[in-house]
Parts: C-alpha cells; sequence; structure tokens
C-alpha cells in the first residue's frame, strides 16, 4: 500500500525528496492541491475542509499512512485530522521544531514560513513543548505573502526574486543561528537561503521522512517490495503546469499525473 502525501501544490516535493532517499522501496501517492494554492492566505476552516477531502481522498486510493507535507497545513488541520481519522498522520513542523533544538547552539532560532504559520506561532508552540524543561529559548517567526507562490508558479533565479528571499532573512535578528525553513516551498530554493544566512539551516523533510520510516517499521508496515519507488500524482490545477514547475525542483519520474 502506498505512502499518501499532499500539500498545496509543488512544496510536498521537498518532503518527497527526502522520503524516496529514505525508503527507496515505497509506493507514494502525491496529492498537489494547486487549484486552492495559496494556502497561506485561507483561515483554518477552509484549511480542515480541504485537508479532510485531500485526506479521504488518499485512503480511497490505499495510504497505509499520510504526510501532511504542508506546514500551514499542519499547524491549522493535524490535530483535527487526528481526530477525524483512524490512521496514522504525520505532519512536518513537530520534527522540524525538534530537528532546530537539537543543532541550535545559542538557542536562538528562526523560522521563514507563510503568514499563517507565523501568525498562529505554529514553531514556537512546538518548540515550546520539545524543548528541555530549563531551556531559555528565543524564536522569531516570520512570513511571507508572496514567496510559496512565486516558488508554485515557477521561480526563476533573477534579481528580483534573489532579493525577496535576500530581505526575507535579513529580518531575522543577526544573532539566531538557526533558521527553520518553515514552508515546504522554501527548501526548493535552499541554495538562496544558504547565500543570505551562513549559521545552521533546517530544513523538516528529512527529519520528516526519518520518522515516517520509524513510525512503519514500528508498525511492521514497511514495504517488501524490491522494486524501485513509484509516484502517483493528482493535482488540481492543469497537471502541464504542475509538471513544468516540478522538473526543476525534484529528480523523480513525474510522468504520471492525473
Ligand atoms: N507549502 C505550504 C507550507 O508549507 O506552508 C504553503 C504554501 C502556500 O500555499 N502558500
Amino acid at each position: 500500500r502506498p505512502i499518501g502525501i499532499f500539500d498545496s501544490g509543488v512544496g510536498a516535493f521537498s518532503v518527497l525528496n527526502k522520503l524516496v532517499e529514505v525508503l527507496p522501496n515505497e509506493k507514494y501517492v502525491y496529492f498537489g492541491d494547486s487549484g486552492h494554492n495559496p494556502y497561506g492566505q485561507k483561515t483554518s476552516e477552509q484549511l480542515k475542509k480541504l485537508c479532510k477531502c485531500i485526506v479521504d481522498f488518499l485512503i480511497k486510493n490505499d495510504a497505509k499512512i499520510i504526510v501532511v507535507a504542508c506546514n500551514t497545513a499542519t499547524v491549522a488541520a493535524l490535530d483535527y485530522l487526528k481526530d477525524i481519522f483512524d490512521i496514522d498522520i504525520i505532519g512536518v513542523i513537530n520534527p522540524g521544531a525538534k530537528e532546530a533544538l537539537r543543532v541550535t547552539k545559542n538557542n536562538k532560532i528562526g523560522v521563514c514560513s507563510t503568514v499563517f504559520t507565523a501568525k498562529t506561532h505554529g514553531y514556537l508552540n512546538e518548540i515550546l513543548k520539545e524543548k528541555r524543561e530549563n531551556q531559555e529559548i528565543a524564536v522569531y517567526e516570520e512570513g511571507s505573502v508572496n514567496l510559496a507562490n512565486i516558488i508554485e508558479n515557477g521561480f526563476e533565479y533573477n534579481e528580483q526574486n534573489e532579493e525577496i528571499i535576500k530581505e526575507f532573512v535579513i529580518r531575522f535578528m543577526d544573532d539566531i543561528d538557526t533558521l527553520i525553513l518553515g514552508c515546504t516551498h522554501y527548501p526548493l530554493v535552499e541554495d538562496l537561503f544558504k547565500k543570505y544566512f551562513n549559521g545552521n539551516i533546517v530544513d523538516p523533510g528529512m527529519q520528516t521522512a526519518l520518522e515516517v520510516k520509524d513510525l512503519l517499521a514500528e508498525k511492521n508496515m514497511l514495504s517488501d517490495r524490491k522494486d524501485e519507488y513509484t509516484v502517483k500524482y493528482f493535482v488540481t490545477r492543469d497537471p502541464d503546469t504542475f509538471r513544468n514547475v516540478a522538473k526543476n525542483v525534484t529528480k523523480l519520474n513525474i510522468d504520471d499525473i492525473n
């Protein structure tokens, strides 16, 4: 049975790229809700409704576990989805928060995300939950209105787009030593974040993939196939745009789009 994964569009590739490294023999079903992008400007109620439909759909497609590969959807709907569905569902924020706590030395962490994730303090809350009891942590959260959307529609490496990332990064206090890419679209242009920030960059994708692997192993649900992974894609906007953007952000085969 496949692993179900979803996002508001191409963002889930930053998690799927890591999943296939860690779990190369699984089947995957990818749902890119690009027709409802951007998620960052929606309300919690709208996001819960969209996520419920998507998880329903992935379960109908036989998913054995669901990966919410979108930070915005994780903050808005993860608890709700866990309440209403009887299947393991993993989001990206808790793994990202734990990874940041593991690598920070000065306990000052920045989070760049969508406006929704920043306003609802998705990371701050999770970091406070996961930190050691006496650990003094400072968390700075900033949201970008446009960046995820620009990446969703095909990021071009030009001065204007580079400037957006530069300005985003310099808004953080200089003394943070760790920056979380708290929107799954952002690791797709990680090279530019690296150019303007030289501390630790945390992409929650790898830690999420490792947790999916552990959970499947624990429940004896790892695939015993010997074949390479397969991915079946479903998108809610025209597949050609999705394919054109996707081919710049993943090495995975993107032929099977519905
Ligand atoms: N990729 C999504 C996230 O991680 O928050 C949001 C993208 C969007 O719809 N703006």
